[in-house]
């Protein structure tokens, strides 16, 4: 399809074209997910860029470094491409924990007010009392197409939460979202292009985002992010040709995202009890380490006690020893002794004894 021809088409998309009409959708919401830095925020510049007849890219989304490693965009933002199509930069993640991506779900499910700063809250409450909110001012009229933004100069290596995700966006909108590999001349896109597909996605695309540095517009590069629109629109189209009710859809994102939540509250739950079980289990372990280490310390001070002891009472056993033994040979003279004056005594007074 020649360029400008694929521009018109996105241009001029509206959903009451489909062939059973709107069925209660008034818009599509192009969102966008993905690790932090990882490229959402100059993706939405890059389709602006294109579908515009401007020589100069202007900087919608607030794209960049933050200084402190943390989240460049924060406020869910929305921007619109045309009347019928909007692009949603959600706030990038930096870990999966069971909470953020219950956030990320709620973004998704759209259950987070536009203009709203996202804050990972992990906590149950703060999450109900949202989706309370959410029920107050519903939004049935937005046809969701999830879109990951993945960096190729990261390696996949959370492929499994990613895997998760990507399961987890099908349950929410009906559709698997579709796959951008940004940064592509930093990294080795065919390999995770690969990955991605292994995973069970159907749209994957590497590009190179026009940035203030970088935004000499070539063939190739427009093309590509041009088809991207293009494809999540022909998604939509498809979707709309089956029976879709809005509400029904809105209502099942949030017994999705109830559900979720629930479970994610248990999974933390179990973790801080398992936690709590370890932690218990190893104060017992120093417990019984430091009763051990006692227990060898007095052993030990009763031994030096003993070796230090024994010479002394050995000595003084001896001196008793010899004590007894001179009292005793003491006596046995006595005895001698008196049995001898005895003796002479009774020689004395013996009358036959008497010499004549
Ligand atoms: N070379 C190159 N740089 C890119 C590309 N895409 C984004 N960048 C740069 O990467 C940095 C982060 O880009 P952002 O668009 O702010 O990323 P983000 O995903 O919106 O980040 P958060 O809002 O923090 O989640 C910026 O300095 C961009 O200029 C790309 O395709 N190629
Ligand atoms: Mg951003």
């Amino acid at each position: 399809m020649e360029l400008n021809q694929l521009r018109e088409k996105i241009l001029s998309f509206s959903l009451d074209d489909g062939p059973r009409g709107n069925q209660g959708y008034s818009r599509v919401l192009l969102q966008l997910f993905g690790y932090m830095g990882h490229g959402k925020s100059s993706f939405i510049n890059s389709c602006k860029y294109v579908l515009e007849d401007s020589e100069t890219l202007t900087p919608y989304a607030e794209a960049g470094e933050t200084e402190d490693d943390g989240a460049m965009t924060t406020i869910r933002a929305a921007y619109d491409l045309t009347e019928n199509i909007t692009m949603v930069d959600n706030r990038g993640y930096k870990f999966m924990d069971s909470f953020e991506r219950a956030e990320i779900y709620a973004q998704l499910g759209n259950f987070i007010p536009i203009g709203e700063k996202v804050e990972w809250t992990g906590n149950y409450t703060a999450m109900m009392h949202r989706l309370e909110d959410a029920e107050l001012n519903p939004n049935y009229s937005d046809f969701i197409v999830p879109i990951l933004i993945y960096s190729a100069t990261c390696c996949l290596s959370n492929r499994k939460e990613v895997q998760t995700f990507m399961d987890n966006c099908v349950k929410m909108t009906g559709v698997v979202p579709i796959i951008i590999i940004t940064k592509k001349k930093s990294g080795d896109f065919i390999k995770i292009e690969k990955q991605f597909k292994l995973m069970g996605a159907e749209v994957i695309t590497a590009i190179e985002n026009y940035t203030n540095e970088d935004q000499n517009k070539t063939l190739g590069r427009t093309k590509d992010i041009l088809m991207v629109i293009h494809r999540a629109l022909a998604d939509v189209t498809f979707h709309l040709g089956q029976k879709r009710n809005s509400q029904r859809d809105w209502r099942e994102r949030k017994k999705f995202l109830l559900e979720y939540i629930h479970k994610s509250d248990l999974e933390k739950k179990e973790e801080e009890r398992k936690k709590e079980d370890i932690k218990r289990g190893k104060d017992r372990e120093k417990q019984k380490e430091r009763r051990r280490e006692e227990k060898n310390i007095t052993e030990e001070m009763l031994r030096t006690f003993d070796v230090w002891k024994r010479p002394e009472v050995r000595k003084r056993e001896e001196e008793e020893r010899r004590e007894e033994e001179r009292w005793r040979e003491e006596a046995r003279k006595r005895e001698e002794e008196e049995r001898r004056v005895e003796e002479r005594r009774r020689e004395e007074n013996d009358p036959s004894c008497i010499v004549a």
